[in-house]
Formats: C-alpha cells, structure tokens, sequence
C-alpha cells in the first residue's frame, strides 16, 4: 500500500459558508497529513488548467465562475491511498447523491456547489499538486502521533 499525496480544494462555498474547518477536520481525523496549505483565489487561467478534463462540457464555464468567485483553502493531503481515501470522506460529486457520513452527504444539498475537490486518480493527483503548489510549499516532517496512524505494513 503505497503513502500517496492528493490535492484538495475547500471549494468557495465551503469557505464561504465558514465550513473550512470542519471540511480540513474531516481529513485530519482520519489521519490523513496536511503537507501543504493555503487560502488562495483561482484564477480563470489556474482553474482553465485545472478544469482542462472538463472543457466544453455543458458544465465547464459555470464551474470555471463558481471556482473563481471566491476564495478556496488549497491543501495537499498524504497517507496510505489517500487519493481514494480523500474522495471516500467526501462523498458522491453531487450533495444530493452523497451519503451521510460524508462532507458532501453531511453538509450539502447542491449539486454543483459541492464544498470540496479532491484529485481522482495518481496522474490527476501529480498535475493538480503541480498547479496549485511550489515544491518549497510542501514540507515533510513526523508527527508526533504518526507511528499510531501509519505503520510498516500501510508503508510497504
Ligand atoms: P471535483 O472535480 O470538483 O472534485 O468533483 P468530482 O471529481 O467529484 O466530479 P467531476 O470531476 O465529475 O466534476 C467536476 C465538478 O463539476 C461539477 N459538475 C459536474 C457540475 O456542476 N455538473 C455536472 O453535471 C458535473 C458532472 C461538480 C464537480
């Protein structure tokens, strides 16, 4: 099971509505790591990128708006299979379908206005890290509780 890094969003509704915390604690519970950190505006170019897989999807440009209207909390996240481990705390992409339990499922009943992103597979995960964040801004360091969280056999 190999420790893998993930890019998550705080998306602007999330930040918007003061749910940046709780939304940050769901992974941390978890036992996720928070490698990086930041509340930042997307930019039309920056979320162009990021939503390149979406171009021209009937979707794409109310996406690109909601994206760029406010700010968001950009964070990368690493852990055993956290890329799967991420978008299993958030839940279904739409509130509506997501189950409770989840950020979507617990705090949301929109469908575009989803609270949270979170990189869906190794290559997304690689880009979206690249876009969002300098090598300088991700730091390794131990927790003091790691060795209760991860042990040999999550890292092999
Ligand atoms: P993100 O990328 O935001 O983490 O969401 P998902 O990975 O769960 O879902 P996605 O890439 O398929 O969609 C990206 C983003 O677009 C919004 N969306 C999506 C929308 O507003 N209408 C739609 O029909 C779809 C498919 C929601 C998430």
């Amino acid at each position: 099971m190999a420790i893998e890094r993930t890019l998550i969003l705080v998306k602007p509704d999330g930040v918007q509505r003061g749910l940046a915390g709780e939304v940050i604690n769901r992974f941390e519970t978890r036992g996720l790591k928070i490698v990086g950190l930041k509340l930042m505006r997307i930019t039309e170019a920056l979320a162009g990128k990021h939503y390149a897989p979406h171009v021209g999807k009937p979707f794409y440009k109310g996406l690109v708006s909601f994206m760029t209207s406010s700010p968001v909390v950009a964070m990368v996240l690493e852990g055993p299979k956290a890329i799967d481990a991420c978008r299993k705390v958030m839940g279904k992409t739409f509130c509506t379908d997501a189950e409770p339990g989840t950020i979507r499922g617990d705090l949301g009943v929109s469908r575009g206005m989803n609270l949270v992103h979170g990189s869906d597979s190794a290559e997304s995960a690689k880009r979206e890290i690249e876009l969002f964040f300098n090598s300088n801004e991700l730091l390794e360091y131990t927790r003091a509780g790691d060795a209760w969280v991860v042990n040999d056999e999550d890292r092999a």
